[in-house]
């Protein structure tokens, strides 16, 4: 007889959760932690969410020929992808109902909607943004922006604000300044500062002998587009320890980009996939706040070669959380996703990273930090590990769910029946 499948997608009653929460609540009331508290301060915490896992980075440009992807390449082709500005929209109002907390978007330059006119890159203005404004204000959500230095002609021989073809590097710098310019407006139309973040593809795929020449251009390029602060933009430099093009040498390394932003009084982008696969950038968030004001995070989950995947909660994003809340930093650290995997679904895929990172927050703001810092500083080593290791045993589980329940978003894996009700939906339209 076959056995009859089993729903796993069947959410718990709603009078179970909340049972389960109380009893959980004593567990971590029992250690010091004040799960309400810790459960409303993760849900208050924005996560920027990237636009570009709908349509695997594509962007709504009108070109006139094939460019190169400029280094990222998204890999599958799960039906389904957003085709324009209104797809994505839809795409994401749909992602939203099922990520428990405060949400931002972030959007990038070549999402421009422009009417199907080709507007060049450095002729961008914040119009051809408007419905990006009007959609997030609709829903009080903050916006986010990026300039968009890579699929263009202009990218030359792998460079664009390091190149040393003056036409190339002023066409960047253009498009820098403009960008900066649509992100002040964004700002300043939401009431919420636009974090605008600036990555650039430049390296080489091998054996570059002139490393400083490419350095001292990016360095005064930078100088140029964020010679003058702009009230309404946060601005960030994201670095990178290679990419697909550029194995061998990166023009903005790590150790460019953190003397950058602790010299410009600039936020510091730290995109977990950049950075070789055995190093921590959890401990790196104490050292590098003590030089610079903020860091932006770009969760992203890196596999071998690849740093893009879905977010998961994983022992590298916890040891981030964790590390940013144990320093007191939540005020100084910008919290983003960064991943596009065009093999699966691409709605539930922003589902699972959001809710992936919210967990890892909510999973760091309820450790018995004060209990466990006091066994460490008393020197007593072995109550310390003991009290790490029994954190892993604490009905954590628990206050997820309730906190799901709580930000009226499905609790379990219940949302994936939303996300297949709204594949179906969207399909149809799609094809
Ligand atoms: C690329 C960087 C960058 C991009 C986005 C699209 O390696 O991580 O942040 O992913 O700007
Ligand atoms: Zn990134």
């Amino acid at each position: 007889m076959p056995k009859k499948a089993l729903d796993v997608t069947q959410p718990p009653k709603a009078a179970h959760v909340r049972a389960a929460y109380k009893l959980a609540r004593e567990r971590f009331a029992a250690l010091g932690v004040d799960a309400d508290q810790a459960m409303r301060a993760a849900l208050a915490i924005p996560i920027s969410v990237q636009c570009w896992q709908a349509d695997d980075v594509r962007g709504l440009e009108v070109h006139e020929g094939a460019v190169d992807s400029g280094g990222l390449q998204a890999t599958g082709n799960y039906p389904g992808a957003a085709r324009n500005g209104d797809e994505i929209r839809a795409d994401f109002d749909a992602a939203a109902a099922l990520i428990p907390g405060k949400l931002r978007f972030n959007i990038h330059a070549m999402y421009a909607e422009t009417g199907g006119r080709r507007v060049d890159r450095d002729e961008l203005e914040p119009k051809h943004f408007a419905r990006w404004i009007d959609w997030s204000k609709a829903r009080r959500r903050g916006l986010d922006f990026n300039p968009t230095l890579f699929a263009h002609p202009m990218v030359k021989d792998g460079l664009t604000l390091s190149s040393s073809d003056d036409a190339a590097r002023a066409f960047w710098i253009r498009h820098c300044l403009a960008t900066r310019r649509i992100a002040n407006a964004i700002g300043k139309a939401l009431g919420s500062p636009c974090i605008n973040n600036i990555w650039i593809p430049d390296g080489r795929k091998d054996s570059a002998v002139d490393r400083m020449g490419p350095r001292h251009r990016l360095l005064h390029a930078l100088d140029e587009v964020l010679d003058r602060k702009l009230p309404h933009v946060v601005d960030a430099v994201e670095s990178k320890l290679f990419g697909i093009g550029c194995e061998d040498y990166t023009v903005g390394s790590h150790e460019f980009y953190l003397a950058y932003a602790a010299t410009r009084g600039v936020a510091l982008c730290y995109d977990l996939g950049h950075f070789h696969p055995t190093e921590s950038v959890a401990d790196k968030l104490s050292a590098t706040l003590l030089f610079v004001d903020k860091l932006l995070i770009h969760a992203s989950r890196g596999i071998r070669w690849d740093s893009d995947h879905v977010v998961r909660f994983t022992d590298e994003l916890r040891a981030v959380c964790d590390e940013a809340v144990r320093s007191g930093a939540l005020g100084d650290i910008l919290w983003a996703l960064d991943y596009f995997d065009a093999s699966i679904n691409r709605v539930a895929a922003w589902v699972i990273g959001a809710r992936a990172l919210r967990k890892a927050l909510l999973y760091a703001l309820i450790e018995p930090f004060e209990a466990i810092a006091g066994r460490e500083e008393a020197g007593n080593g072995a109550a310390k590990l003991a009290l790490v290791e029994h954190r892993a045993e604490l009905p954590f589980a628990a206050v997820w769910d309730y906190a799901c329940l709580w930000a009226d978003v499905p609790v379990g894996a219940a949302w994936l029946r939303d996300v297949a009700a709204y594949e179906i939906h969207a399909r149809g339209e799609r094809g």
